[in-house]
């Protein structure tokens, strides 16, 4: 940090110590606490920020909290779908490690109740503790946000829904209803927007205390829906509905960030952002110039637009290209919340802040690990082995071929047995998953596993078209 920030730094300290005695409502410790947000989007393509180089969708609230902030080039969730995905960011564990494998199918899926979710871990350290959107990681009672360390919840609990009031959706039980803690509630216009409202007014709330927000909009998940008028802002465009609904995102985050501005809040507040998963085949994302996408254990699927701001303390307009997971954030935000870990509790992931305070150099990880069912993936260094069952392995070096098209498995003979052992150690850890996707998705993911490996085009993406697809074979 240079002598300015540290200033800067210092004197906002004093102002916020100032504030909590005159207002005497926290002790000094609690007001030193940065407040904690983690945005997590849904779906979005890799390529479809400004920050990450976008130039047809329009991102600039988004893209000024990346620029105050530091942009991670080789960021990783631990899964490629949704449901895992946030699994693994609520526990900072693979979560493979207790079940959660695979996408979630029906009513008895959910997060083991001896994890330690970072709701609850910051809730201990004094955090008032926020959820917004989608949960899709058990809707079942026991597993719901307020009973998983949430102190308050505002919205659904499936993998998807509308993005307006819907009345087949908007019923009493039904996980994609709209739900304030435990009762349905009603809601106007759109879903986005009104996400970013309720977290305004939780801010309003609990702006005398060290908060925790963790903001995950359905958006930029299918229905590709979106209101008129932003629409009307993006006639003729080629991605015309995933542009409006972006804009919308931007809109809405623009909204939490100028709350924190006024309320003074904004530098002593530690942003993630990050996207679940990589960006669909079927909501107009762009995952360029990686290949593969969401579902996948190409990069498409599971390298994700990531970054880290913390007003003064770490210092922006930089990038990070160190090796880095989404299970980082449990462990980063326990750090700068300066929160004791229990020993038994062992994360995967590790604190970020010394890297992103320059005082460690290098990468947080030397491997990074994937599986969900049929499908697995090791990352050594820059080398990635892609693992499917029935299939010959395929082996990137992604520091020369980010693409992965030359496969250097055969080649390579002695390094691909080194990652495959690897993948074999760390499974030896893991417990076999406790549901799967069904035949249907299993099939269609091996299929798409399977070209994308052989560099060619895919041949099913979707139920309809497996059908189509043994239909066709059958005739010949
Ligand atoms: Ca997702």
């Amino acid at each position: 940090m240079t002598d300015l920030y540290r200033l800067t730094a210092a004197f906002l300290a004093i102002l916020i110590v100032g504030t909590a005695c005159s207002t005497n409502k926290v002790t000094d410790k609690e007001a030193t606490k940065p407040n904690i947000v983690v945005v997590l989007i849904d779906d979005a393509g890799y390529a479809d920020f400004g920050f990450m180089g976008c130039q047809d969708l329009k991102t600039p609230n988004i893209d000024r909290l990346a620029a105050s902030g530091v942009v991670f080039t080789d960021a990783h969730v631990s899964a490629t779908v949704c449901g895992p995905s946030r699994a693994g960011i609520m526990t900072g564990r693979y979560q493979q490690r207790f079940g959660f494998e695979c996408n979630p199918t029906g009513d008895s899926c959910f997060i083991d109740s001896n994890e330690l979710s970072i709701a609850s871990a910051l809730k201990e350290a004094g955090y008032k503790t926020g959820a917004f959107g989608k949960w899709h990681l058990g809707d079942q009672p026991g597993y719901r946000p307020n009973e998983r360390g949430f102190d308050y919840y505002w919205g659904f609990l499936a993998g998807g829904r509308s993005y307006f009031p819907n009345e087949n959706q908007d019923v009493e039980g039904d996980p994609r209803a709209i739900t304030e803690n435990f009762q349905q509630v009603s809601f106007d216009g759109y879903l986005t927007d009104r996400l970013g409202d309720q977290a305004v007014e939780f801010i309003d709330r609990n702006k005398e205390q060290p908060f925790f927000i963790y903001w995950a909009p359905n958006a930029v998940h299918t229905p590709m829906e979106a209101t008129e008028e932003d629409l009307a802002l993006f006639e003729g465009h080629p991605r015309q509905t995933l542009a409006a609904m972006t804009w919308a995102l931007d809109r809405a985050v623009g909204k939490i960030v100028g709350k924190l501005t006024t309320e003074g809040l904004l530098e002593n507040t530690l942003f993630f952002f990050l996207s679940d998963n990589g960006g669909a085949h079927n909501n107009q994302s762009s995952n360029k110039p990686l290949k593969g996408f969401k579902g996948n254990k190409f990069e498409g699927g599971h390298r994700v637009p990531f970054f880290v701001c913390w007003g003064a303390e770490v210092e922006g307009g930089r990038t990070f290209e160190g090796l880095t997971s989404s299970l980082d954030i449990y462990a980063t935000a326990m750090d700068a919340a300066g929160a004791e870990r229990s020993e038994e509790q062992s994360l995967d992931g590790v604190s970020l802040i010394p890297y992103l305070k320059d005082e460690k150099q290098g990468s947080p990880h030397g491997k990074l690990f994937w599986r969900k069912d049929e499908m697995a993936a090791v990352r050594l260094d820059s080398m990635k082995l892609i693992r499917v069952k029935r299939l010959p392995p395929v082996m990137y070096n992604l520091s020369e071929n980010l693409g992965e098209t030359n496969d250097l498995a055969s080649g390579l003979p002695e390094i691909a047995a080194q990652m495959e052992n690897a993948l074999e150690n760390w499974e030896k850890e893991l417990m076999e998953p406790l549901w799967t996707e069904g035949t249907t998705w299993d099939t269609i993911t091996w299929m798409i596993h399977q070209d994308l490996m052989l560099n060619r085009a895919v041949r099913v993406k979707e139920p309809a078209q497996l059908k189509r697809f043994k239909q066709e074979l059958n005739h010949e």
